[in-house]
């Protein structure tokens, strides 16, 4: 099989066991759409209206559930409604650091019981792969998938080197649930000294890429934006995360418009691609 870089995302979705990451391969080809917007505001009902604008332009949702001020978990209802109306999956960014079994429990019990609504979630590896067996154990019986943090987009992170490298192995010890990463760049060949070509061949990390911005450079605490392209494109990631490049944008058809703006961007770099490669 060719690397997942030269396929397209329909191609992807057949190779994939996983059912979130099928899922999510297959509603980004339906939808023409590789962009996922990170709605991090504190209250429900601009939560709520922010995604009901932006939902036709993307294949999924990234949330912070726990900055909602106003939460109640009638807003999760809510959610899954706007998910099945206009076709996209949830990420819950929770960003899990713990031993395994808390963040099993953190993954399904509290307030929020992320594991019963949420298809996809992330985790530092900085445990070990303790972390994995952990969040596994509640979210793959429920057909989850889980995202490792490789590296990150904020100025000075400590994720690199050899860091990522051992993530990339945590990840490939656990195929079925370790769906991708949240990195920078492709993830292929990472930390793959000594194995199996052909086994190589076979992988497919989804790489979602935050730090995604058309009109800045960066903020005053640290975060670094590039443009889609350079993502895609130039770096082969998958799914472009863009925040207050979207919803931070002004009333709702200022946010609609840049939602959509995005989604070209994002496809079009990703068509150049598949292109270059086939070319
Ligand atoms: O390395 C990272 C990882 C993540 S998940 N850098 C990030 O910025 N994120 C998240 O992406 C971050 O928590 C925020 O929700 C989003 C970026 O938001 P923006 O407003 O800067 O686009």
């Amino acid at each position: 099989m060719p690397s997942a870089r030269l396929l397209t995302y329909a191609q992807r979705a057949e190779n994939h066991h996983n059912p979130a990451a099928k899922a999510l391969l297959e509603t980004i080809g339906r939808k023409k759409s590789n962009l996922c917007v990170s709605v991090d505001v504190t209250k429900q009902a601009d939560f709520l209206r922010i995604i009901d604008v932006v939902g036709p332009y993307i294949c999924l949702v990234k949330t912070h559930v726990d900055v909602i001020e106003d939460f109640e978990f009638s807003m999760i209802d809510r959610l899954k409604e706007l998910s099945a109306k206009h076709d996209f999956l949830i990420f819950e960014d929770r960003k899990f650091a713990d031993i395994g079994n808390t963040v099993a429990l953190q993954y399904s019990s509290g307030v929020y019981k992320i594991s019963s609504w949420s298809h996809i979630t992330n985790a530092h590896p900085i445990p070990g792969p303790g972390i994995i067996t952990g969040l596994s154990s509640i979210g793959t019986p429920l057909g989850r998938g889980l995202i490792l943090l490789a590296e990150m987009s904020s100025k000075g992170t400590l994720a690199s080197g050899a860091y990522t490298s051992q993530a990339v192995q945590m990840a490939r010890a656990h195929r079925d649930f370790v769906i991708g990463f949240i990195a920078m760049r492709r993830m292929d060949g990472v930390g793959a000294e000594g194995l199996d070509s052909t086994d190589l061949a076979n992988e497919d990390f989804l790489i979602l890429t935050p730090g995604v911005g058309l009109d800045a450079k960066g903020d005053s605490m640290g975060q670094q934006y590039r443009t889609p392209r350079e993502v895609v494109l130039e770096s082969g990631c998958d799914v472009i995360i863009v925040g207050r490049g979207i919803y931070g944008k002004g009333n709702d058809a200022d946010i609609q418009a840049q939602a959509e703006r995005y989604r070209k961007e994002g496809w079009a770099a990703y068509e150049e691609r598949i292109s270059v490669q086939a070319s």
